[in-house]
């Protein structure tokens, strides 16, 4: 390519990004009441800054090609920070290698733009294949934590078995989202951990942590369900006994497995809860997000669960590289009672979602349970639509 060629190519380049970042979001048109989608997506890899894909030196890169592609900007921790909301994103490469970075953005809603540099997040004694899905927590001990899975080969895989894996629990803190100290991955009495939370604040003294307890990689299996348990130190964290307080259920949309998404909001009413539920179809796994309640004072114990979810892949968040997936792993609740709720999508994008505390506590408190059947799923229609008909509001002409 000619210097002109490659220059003019490369402001092609820069523009077409400048125009992404700077497009205005609106909030789509219908709802459910429970939470407002806004249009577009919030991070996408056609966020990633030019200079983390493309060599731009004319005299090493004159075709200007990418060299370090980013294949998906997707599952992200999110917090207010120096005023800003930040969200700290599972940037994947073209290699399938996932790392974070930060995205920060003045209102939430879109202009979210990349640090110059991702985390170069420290490893352990045993180096992590991969590392994804961080959940950032404001902690009452005074650090940031990034609680994040660390994969790992599975060191018993037969001969030629190439994707046995272990997945436990990373845990790294910092102050300033920069720089991050490492400290030893959450130790428990499962075989594996992924979706690991931690409660913001000391529980009887003690760090308490939502755990996701798995026999094997992919399987639930015997340790299916949202876990909880305490440990004396966060240095090392160590877990001696796990209790499920959000078990999966048959026939449920957390049937194949649930974890938990961010670390749960402080309310009058209790810890609201966001998590994933995944059931099994024939078209593979369908990942959708539900909430629940816990008490304020016991917080492992659940004191209300809405049967069902309040958020599905819809449309476009339908489809990608694993298709019909809504994750969730961050949320920030504004000092105004609003609460924006980052989800990815198809292990692709991320998007927001905009709901009130208040809004999301009738939502959670209100709402009938999973009645488990259809027979009591039809009586519990008929309950609704029986109240509404003697209001005169049934269906028009
Ligand atoms: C992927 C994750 C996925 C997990 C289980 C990992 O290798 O990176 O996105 O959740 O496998 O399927
Ligand atoms: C997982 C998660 C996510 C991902 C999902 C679907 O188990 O940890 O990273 O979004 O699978 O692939």
């Amino acid at each position: 390519m000619q210097r002109s060629e490659f220059d003019s190519q490369l402001k092609l380049l820069m523009d077409r990004q400048s125009e992404l970042l700077g497009r205005k979001n609106t909030k789509a048109e219908s709802g459910n009441g429970i939470v407002d989608r806004y249009v577009n997506p919030v991070v996408t890899a056609a966020h990633a800054p030019i200079f983390w894909r493309y060599d731009l030196n004319y005299e090493t890169n004159p075709n200007l090609l990418e060299r370090l592609g980013i294949n998906a900007a997707f599952n992200c921790g999110a917090m207010e920070f120096d005023g800003k909301y930040v969200l700290a994103v599972r940037v994947e490469g073209v290699d399938r290698k996932s790392f974070f970075a930060i995205a920060e953005s003045e209102n939430g809603i879109d202009g979210f733009r990349f640090w110059d540099y991702p985390v170069l997040m420290p490893e352990t004694d045993l180096p992590d294949t991969n590392v994804y899905d961080l959940r950032l927590v404001r902690h009452e001990d005074g650090w940031i934590y990034g609680l994040f899975c660390t994969e790992r080969k599975d060191p018993n895989a037969a001969p030629g078995d190439l994707s046995s894996a272990m997945a436990q629990c990373g845990i790294a803190r910092t102050k300033d989202l920069r720089t991050w100290e490492r400290l030893p991955d959450l130790k428990t009495n499962s075989p594996q951990q992924r979706n690991v939370v931690l409660h913001p604040e000391f529980v009887a003294g003690k760090y308490a942590f939502y755990t996701r307890p798995q026999d094997d990689f992919i399987e639930a299996g015997t340790g299916g369900g949202i876990g909880w348990g305490v440990s004396d130190k966060i240095d090392p964290a160590v877990i001696d006994r796990e209790i499920i307080i959000d078990t999966r259920g048959y026939h449920t949309i957390k049937e194949v497995k649930n974890g938990l998404g961010p670390a749960p909001l402080k309310t009058k009413q209790g810890w609201l809860h966001l998590a994933h539920g995944v059931r099994g179809t024939a078209a593979g796994l369908r990942y959708v997000l539900y909430l629940f309640l816990c008490d304020l004072n016991e917080p492992r114990r659940m004191t209300h669960q809405p049967g069902g979810y309040f958020l599905a892949p819809e449309g476009e968040e339908r489809v990608g590289d694993v298709s019909n997936v809504l994750f969730s792993s961050g949320w920030i609740a504004k000092d105004d009672g609003s609460v924006f709720i980052y989800y990815g999508s198809s292990d692709t994008r991320i998007h927001v979602a905009e709901s009130t505390v208040d809004k999301l506590l009738d939502y959670v408190m209100n709402t009938p349970a999973d009645p488990l059947r259809s027979f009591a799923a039809v009586e519990q229609r008929y309950e609704l639509i029986k109240k509404n008909l003697a209001l005169g509001l049934g269906q028009r002409d």
